[in-house]
């Protein structure tokens, strides 16, 4: 685990990580023989639900049962680089001198080839240096962030009183990610409406009979069902669904890397095959768009480079 001067190390070892620089590629590899023990667990919703509360509240439950922790947070309204390092630091709070907490935050925003690769890759860092859980935090607005999401393991989408009903949610494609449903604030009067609302949505499901047990009320702020929140969590965690789980993970994660690498070189060759021909005929009206891109593509697909 990170304390003191090896959590300095391992901020800077995920920089580079997160970066994807030769360094950090070397350092994924020597990790590689111990990556995937840990339980990612993706927590997302609306914004101002309590998100970033409820993680800190977990984090203190799983440290209670004795299990080592990291949050990365992806939030676009984080102040970016020095900003988001002091953010990490205050966020840290209680669990600055324990070397079984680790807090990082990775700009959302403005990265290439995407967020989703790179964010899997910091998971994958700290897993590999021994973290037993690793909560990804993120905003649950767009699709950017719930592709983020789907590098976890399991997926906690927490709502609240007061931001939107489940049912506008459940449009979003937001509900349809969840493993658990979580409905913080238990503490506000409005947590009941909420919560019946929610479940009214899920029940339209298909599967709805199957979801009740998966709903939770909590409360960060009283703690109220968070012990309970997370040992159901942790045992979830442990046996052979987990593992398949756990698999289904890797694949997903390596079929998003390889579209990612494909993309990047798909489109160096789809720039290196001229267009002229197919503009031309565009701006005639003698082709449309589709079989235009479809001409240009099998030029692409035949050129071999
Ligand atoms: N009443 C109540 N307020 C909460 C609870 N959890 C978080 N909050 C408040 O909700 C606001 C947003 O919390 P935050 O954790 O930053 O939400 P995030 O944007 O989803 O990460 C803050 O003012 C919190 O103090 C809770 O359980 N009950
Ligand atoms: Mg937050």
């Amino acid at each position: 685990m990170a304390g003191g001067h090896d959590r300095r190390a391992l901020a800077r070892a995920l920089t580079a990580v997160e970066n994807e620089t030769p360094e950090g590629e070397a350092l994924l590899q020597r990790l590689a023989p111990r990556i995937g023990q840990a339980l990612r667990l993706g927590v997302t919703g609306p914004p101002g639900v309590g998100k970033s509360s409820l993680v800190n509240a977990l984090v203190r439950e799983l440290r209670r049962i004795g299990r080592t922790v990291a949050v990365v947070a992806v939030d676009p309204s984080s102040p970016t680089s020095g900003g988001a390092l002091l953010g990490d630091r205050v966020r840290m709070g209680e669990h600055a001198l324990d070397p079984g907490v680790f807090v990082r935050s990775l700009a959302s925003r403005g990265q290439g080839g995407g967020l989703s690769g790179s964010t899997g890759s910091v998971m994958d860092a700290l897993d590999g240096h021994g973290f037993e859980v690793i909560v990804l935090e993120t905003v649950g607005v767009g699709q950017a962030e719930l592709d983020v999401v789907k590098e976890a393991e399991v997926v906690l989408v927490v709502l609240a009183p007061g931001t939107g009903d489940g049912i506008q949610a459940l449009k979003s494609g937001l509900l349809e990610i969840a493993d658990h449903w979580v409905v913080n604030k238990a503490d506000d009067p409005g947590a009941e409406a909420t919560l019946s609302d929610l479940s009214q949505a899920l029940l339209l499901r298909a599967d709805g009979h199957e979801i009740q047990d998966r709903i939770h009320l909590v409360s960060a702020r009283d703690g109220r069902g968070i012990s309970a929140l997370a040992e159901r969590l942790w045992s979830e965690s442990i046996g052979s669904e987990a593992s398949d789980r756990r698999t289904d993970l890797r694949r997903r994660s390596l079929r998003t890397r390889l579209l990612r690498a494909a993309m990047g070189q798909f489109s160096d060759r789809l720039e290196r095959v001229p267009a002229d021909l197919e503009v031309e005929s565009l701006a005639a009206g003698a082709s449309t768009l589709a079989s235009a891109a479809r001409s240009l593509l099998t030029k692409t697909l035949e050129s071999n480079s």
